[in-house]
């Protein structure tokens, strides 16, 4: 394989940064500033391909140093960054090991891994992220909706400091934030989700019918008592995991640069940044993380399963209870995992927490298949021209780190601005979160999208899972990305064929 993209240190200079990026930071990171010489080479190799004839250099390293072989088993998801070091793969298999762990409800006799629940909607991250792929919806009422749950939320609440466009929400009052389905021993589960589908058949330019599955979502078998009338609900099914470091080693200002808020440019795209209180640093940050950017980083999203899928507590969330509202007495009154002297005092200890972090980090994405397949080529030419890139942006480089070798300064891949986008009526979850509306969503990455099948067994896709195809999960496409949509539903059949077959060797 060749390794790209090395480029040798220079002299450090200070890069003027956008307006907007001034409020926001990488106090995340452990960032080297960019001199004007990497910027240089930056902007030639972010600058877009003009030759749909053959790849761009470096295009088949989706993560640059860091991407691994593409491999043809179910493990393609699950293998450390290339470019790791060999000191630090005992961490990526601790990391590995706890993300795997099944944990059980306190007290127990097994003391190195109680403290579950009490309310839990999975008893191990593996669980939901299967096989560090994506979750599916559930095939059948009482399948167990076991990789997917539901957010809740209630108008009203305080709105945090210094953010903007904050759009007042707060848990349910009885019901919290999440409906955790499963409940230890002599506990109420909170109720089950429901789904129920509705086939809608699309018919493209070219007389082709694409049968589309509507959801409608709600909360059956309630056990603590009648949801309150004004109850939003936000399915979502758990995303692939790889890649993940690399997203979060984007420069802010590098994803701020992308927002159009007001569509200055006029394509009918008008990017925004999730922006979020940062639990860790107590300051605004970019919510890069979560399908409206909920979380600002990998510690903080993963800090925030424990407690919300697991009801396990760490340092960003000493609560022993996890979601559990005051309302919940009998949650509160359970017995949990935190001893003093024990994990320092927590159900899931800061070491611990910085293991599965790192291991989230560091799982690679597979190399490309059939970059230079015309047919392949001529997708990703259409994709270009339908403005698909308008939000899943190609490239970009990740900023230079200090002691974090595996992220440092690469070139990648991953389609996405992770900015918010309004997808229209359709894809709606009605669900306001932070700064996000009911209709807006992240875009997502689409590195890995090819391996869907291969890994997970299903070619499931979108926030909840909806579609059943690429074509479905595109034809879904609304709001600012419904003039991409129209096109391709336009596109003669060999063309559409070539935009999924770009899309397969993503
Ligand atoms: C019950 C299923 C479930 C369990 C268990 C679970 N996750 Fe997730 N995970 C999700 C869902 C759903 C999302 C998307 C959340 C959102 O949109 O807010 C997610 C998102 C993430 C993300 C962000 C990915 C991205 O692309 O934005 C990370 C990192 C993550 N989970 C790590 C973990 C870790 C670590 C654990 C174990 C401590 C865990 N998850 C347990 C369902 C789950
Ligand atoms: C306005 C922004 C925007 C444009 C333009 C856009 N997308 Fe998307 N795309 C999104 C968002 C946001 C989602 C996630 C929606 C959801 O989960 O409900 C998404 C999801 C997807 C998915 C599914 C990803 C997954 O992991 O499930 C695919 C595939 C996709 N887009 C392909 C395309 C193609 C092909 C085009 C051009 C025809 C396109 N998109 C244009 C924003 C956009
Ligand atoms: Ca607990
Ligand atoms: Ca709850
Ligand atoms: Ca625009």
């Amino acid at each position: 394989m060749v390794r790209p993209f090395l480029i040798g240190l220079a002299t450090l200079a200070p890069l003027a940064l956008p307006l907007a990026a001034q409020t926001l930071d990488d106090r995340h990171l452990p960032v080297l500033p960019r001199t004007a010489e990497d910027q240089a080479k930056i902007d030639v190799v972010l600058a877009p391909p003009t030759d749909f004839s053959a790849p761009e250099r470096f295009e088949a390293m989706s993560a640059g140093a860091a991407t691994v072989r593409a491999r043809d088993n179910a493990d393609a998801f699950s293998i450390f960054s290339e470019n790791m070091a060999f000191e630090a793969e005992m961490d990526f298999k601790l990391g590995n090991a706890l993300f795997r762990k099944t944990w059980v409800a306190a007290p127990s006799s097994t003391k190195a891994s109680d403290g579950l629940g009490p309310y839990y909607n999975a008893r191990a991250c593996q669980d939901c992220h299967l096989k560090d792929g994506r979750g599916h919806p559930p095939a059948n009422d009482g399948d167990g909706s076991v990789s997917m749950f539901l957010r809740l939320s209630v108008p009203g609440g305080p709105s945090p400091e210094g953010i903007a466009d904050w759009l007042v929400t707060q848990p349910d009052p009885v019901y919290g934030g999440q409906l955790q389905d499963f409940a230890a021993p002599g506990h109420v589960p909170e109720g089950q989700m429901h789904v129920e589908w509705t086939e809608q058949p699309v018919t493209l330019a070219d007389g082709a019918v694409v049968s589309l599955r509507a959801p409608v979502y709600s909360l059956t078998d309630p056990g603590h008592g009648a949801p309150s009338p004004d109850l939003m609900l936000s399915p979502r099914v758990a995303p692939q995991m790889i890649g993940l470091g690399m997203l979060e080693a984007i420069p802010v200002a590098d994803i701020l640069a992308l927002a159009d808020p007001d569509d200055a440019d006029g394509d009918g795209i008008s990017g925004r940044p999730a922006i979020v209180p940062s639990v860790e640093f107590g300051v605004p940050m970019l919510g890069r993380f979560g399908y409206k950017g909920g979380a600002a980083s990998i510690r903080e999203q993963s800090a925030a399963a424990f407690s919300g899928d697991m009801g396990l507590s760490t340092p960003l969330h000493p609560d022993p209870w996890g979601d559990c509202t005051p309302a919940q007495t009998g949650c509160r009154a359970a017995p949990h995992g935190q001893e003093p002297g024990v994990r320092d005092g927590l159900e899931v200890d800061g070491p611990s927490l910085d293991l599965v972090t790192f291991y989230s980090r560091n799982l690679g994405v597979p190399e490309r298949r059939g970059v230079d397949d015309p047919q392949v080529l001529r997708g990703k030419e259409l994709f270009y021209g339908l403005n698909c890139t308008g939000c899943h942006n190609p490239k970009f480089v990740t900023a230079r780190l200090d002691g974090q070798p595996e992220q440092s300064f690469q070139l990648i891949w991953p389609y996405t601005d992770l900015l918010l986008h309004d997808m229209g009526p359709g894809l709606a979850d009605n669900r306001p979160e932070g700064r996000a509306t009911g209709s807006e969503w992240k875009t997502p990455p689409l590195w890995g999208i090819g391996l869907t099948e291969q890994v997970s067994g299903h070619s499931f896709f979108l926030h909840d899972g909806r579609a059943r195809s690429l074509t479905e999960a595109i034809l879904w496409h609304g709001g600012e990305a419904q003039a991409p949509r129209d096109a391709f539903a336009a596109l003669p059949e060999p063309d559409r064929a070539a935009l999924i077959a770009f899309l397969e060797s993503l």
